[in-house]
């Protein structure tokens, strides 16, 4: 499963180790390796995805860099070097990483409670309040666009053009009802160049798996998965935690359904991310947080639509209509939420004011 030289490049002896597969993403291959010696978290980067994988180390790197000068006590997941003292291993073309297993934690691929919507909001938001500030002079986009809407409404245009007649007949009613809520990457064209909406050093994947908590009290440790941290806007990790909290059932869910907004895990993830950053955000950013999760869950839905146009080629699929479900199920999500927008932004202004 993972070659024995990869893991003695990192310092470790691969016979002291059981090698198992490890986590549910769908980019990355991740591993983890348990002995008598601890255990550590391996991982071979998507070369399709992150087409420079060294961009990603130095961003980890000057953001750690800044956090061990200002917030000395932040648990910041840092890479273990190789024995040669570099970041990334390349073995036979591909890109390899290692991270210290942290103690004592879990992570759930589900919000299940409201206080773990709160705990993994919080986590976020505090990294997103400490980096605050951060000079982003060094950093670069780890995936150039990843949340550019303006332009993943382009490749969705593309896409349409472009698709085998099946696909796009089969998706036809779909796709309507994707470009009947068009204005959401209207809006986003003026976030884009707005000078109070400035970027930060976002996450860009928030999800709840992406978390650490303390197995047995479920409270927050850290986040995890760090690939995607880049400039960006508040919207995307605010924005994803929305999509991805406060339904009952995930993504992959076909039974559209069971597919609902929850007020109770909204409101917890609002107050869990803005009790840290609340105090750091402009008038536009305020302005614009019910925003985020429609943001996110229309980019969402047309990155899973124009990949099911396209022949699916960027998500891995369990069976042929699997891109359009899961397309199908952001686009219910969509509706529920906006069905919700005043008594949700009640949620919002009333976290604002505390
Ligand atoms: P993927 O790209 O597969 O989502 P992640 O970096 O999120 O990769 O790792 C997958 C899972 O492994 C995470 O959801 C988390 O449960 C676990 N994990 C990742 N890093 C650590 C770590 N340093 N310590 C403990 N668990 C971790
Ligand atoms: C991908 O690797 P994973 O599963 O955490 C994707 C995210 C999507 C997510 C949808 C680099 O994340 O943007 O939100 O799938 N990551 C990349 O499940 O494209
Ligand atoms: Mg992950």
């Amino acid at each position: 499963m993972v070659n024995e030289s990869i893991v003695r490049a990192f310092g470790l002896e691969p016979g002291a180790f059981e090698v198992k597969k490890f986590g549910s993403g769908h980019i990355n291959n991740t591993f983890l390796l348990s002995g008598e010696k601890g255990q550590y978290i391996l991982q071979k980067i998507n070369t399709y995805v992150f087409r420079e994988p060294e961009v990603i180390a130095r961003n980890q790197r000057l953001a750690a860099d800044y956090l061990a000068t200002r917030h000395p006590g932040y648990l910041f997941i840092n890479p273990i070097p190789t024995v040669n003292g570099e970041e990334l291993y390349v073995h036979e073309g591909e890109y390899w990483r290692m991270i210290p297993f942290i103690p004592d934690s879990t992570s759930v691929d589900q919000a299940d409670t409201p206080k773990q919507a709160y705990e993994a909001a919080r986590q976020f938001g505090k990294m997103a309040r400490l980096l605050h500030g951060i000079d982003l002079h060094g950093f670069r986009a780890t995936i150039p666009n990843f949340h550019n809407l303006t332009l993943r409404y382009s490749a969705f245009q593309e896409a349409i053009r472009q698709a085998k007649e099946d696909r796009k007949q089969f998706a036809e009613e779909l796709i309507e009802r994707f470009l009947r809520h068009s204005d959401i990457a209207v809006t986003f064209e003026t976030l884009k160049t707005n000078p109070a909406f400035s970027d930060r050093l976002m996450h860009h994947d928030t999800k709840i798996n992406n978390v650490l908590l303390n197995k047995h009290t479920f409270e927050g440790i850290c986040v995890c998965d760090l690939d995607t941290l880049m400039p960006g806007k508040i919207i995307s990790d605010l924005g994803d935690m929305v999509r991805t909290y406060v339904s009952p059932v995930s993504e992959e869910e076909r039974d559209f359904s069971r597919i609902e907004v929850r007020d109770e895990y909204f409101e917890a993830l609002m107050k869990g991310y803005l009790s840290e950053v609340g105090s750091t955000l402009s008038d536009a950013e305020r302005a614009h947080l019910f925003y985020a999760g429609k943001f996110m869950i229309y980019m969402q839905g047309i990155r899973f639509l124009t990949d099911y146009l396209n022949g699916d080629v960027y998500y891995p699929i369990k069976y042929p209509e699997h891109n359009y479900n899961r397309a199908m199920n952001q686009l219910t999500l969509l509706e529920r939420l906006i069905e919700k927008e005043d008594k949700l932004q009640q949620v919002i202004d009333a976290c604002l004011k505390n």
